[in-house]
């Protein structure tokens, strides 16, 4: 998720100071950001991504982002050895958008490559400590539990460098895979829509849609009642409120056109589309 540490996570581990690190609520992770570095002797790059609820960008573009980075490397033989899923201790509630972000995950990945992932709360600096040992507690018999029952790792990340290494070091001995979202659309040859994480996606726009024309219809027929009624300072309200209805309905229209889009991408226009973003390798 945006704001859980990823950037600075990055930033600990390879002793970069460079780093876009986002402040509050916005992120600042807009593009996909590789970050190369030693460790424990071997050459390591760390793969940073925006996340998923950002403020800026969609999950459809984010997504689209993210697919475009893994076909480019699925082209190139690039594999993964492991990866590392932040979330803040401090969030103190688990909302519905993080449990999407969960079965996100869980469906880009693939079940078979959980084995490859570990689990990290960052964050422990915040809040008081047996808040954070329940919230711990939650997640790992509640929220994780079917990730790591696939075999999924856990660890604490007490925002230090020597803990940022020691969690990337679990993971530099794995046997390098693809992430299931590569073999559903590199060897697969799926549309983006059509693989497991893409298919989350429509299924959340088709609703998103229904509840938009649902409230615009509502709204409009409020905004012909109070136009009966003359008050002038209703209707301005109301119409307001519509048109930002309306600007949600459209970006949510967008976003599937951007997904059917997708589905005719050639590999060309994914790395184009990762370039003009610009696109970074950090060595
Ligand atoms: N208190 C505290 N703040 C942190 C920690 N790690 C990151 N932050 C802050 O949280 C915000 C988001 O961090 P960032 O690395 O940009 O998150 P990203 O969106 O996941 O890349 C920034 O303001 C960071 O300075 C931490 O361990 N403790
Ligand atoms: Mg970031």
């Amino acid at each position: 998720m945006t704001g859980s540490g990823k950037t600075t996570f990055i930033s600990k581990v390879t002793g970069r100071t460079d780093l876009k690190i986002g402040y509050g609520l916005t992120s600042c992770t807009q593009e996909i950001q590789v970050v190369e570095t030693m460790l424990d002797g071997r050459t390591v790059r760390f793969v940073d991504t925006p996340g998923f609820s950002d403020t800026y960008l969609s999950d459809t573009e984010v997504l689209e982002m993210i697919a475009d980075y893994l076909a480019a490397a699925y082209s190139q033989e690039i594999r993964l050895s492991g990866i590392i899923y932040l979330h803040p201790i401090s969030d103190n509630r688990v909302t519905h958008h993080a449990t999407r972000n969960l079965d996100m995950f869980r469906k880009l990945t693939g079940e078979k490559n959980l084995k490859n992932v570990v689990l990290t709360t960052s964050m422990w600096d915040k809040d008081t400590e047996e808040e954070r040992v329940k919230r711990e507690q939650e997640l790992k018999t509640k929220f994780w539990s079917v990730l790591m029952a696939f075999g999924a790792k856990y660890s604490r990340h007490d925002g230090t460098e020597g803990s940022a290494k020691q969690i990337a070091s679990m993971l530099v001995k794995n046997k390098p895979f693809y992430l299931q979202l590569q073999e559903e659309m590199g060897s697969g040859n799926k549309a983006l829509k059509d693989t497991a994480a893409g298919k989350e996606i429509m299924v959340e726009l088709s609703r998103m849609k229904e509840q938009h024309q649902a409230e615009l219809a509502g709204m409009k027929e409020m905004l012909l009642r109070t136009s009966a009624e003359e008050n002038k300072a209703a209707v301005a309200a109301l119409e307001q409120h519509y048109k930002k209805m309306l600007r949600d309905m459209e970006r949510t229209l967008a976003d599937e056109r951007r997904m059917n889009e997708d589905a005719v991408k050639s590999l060309t226009e994914r790395i184009n589309a990762l370039e003009k973003r610009g696109f970074c390798t950090i060595m």
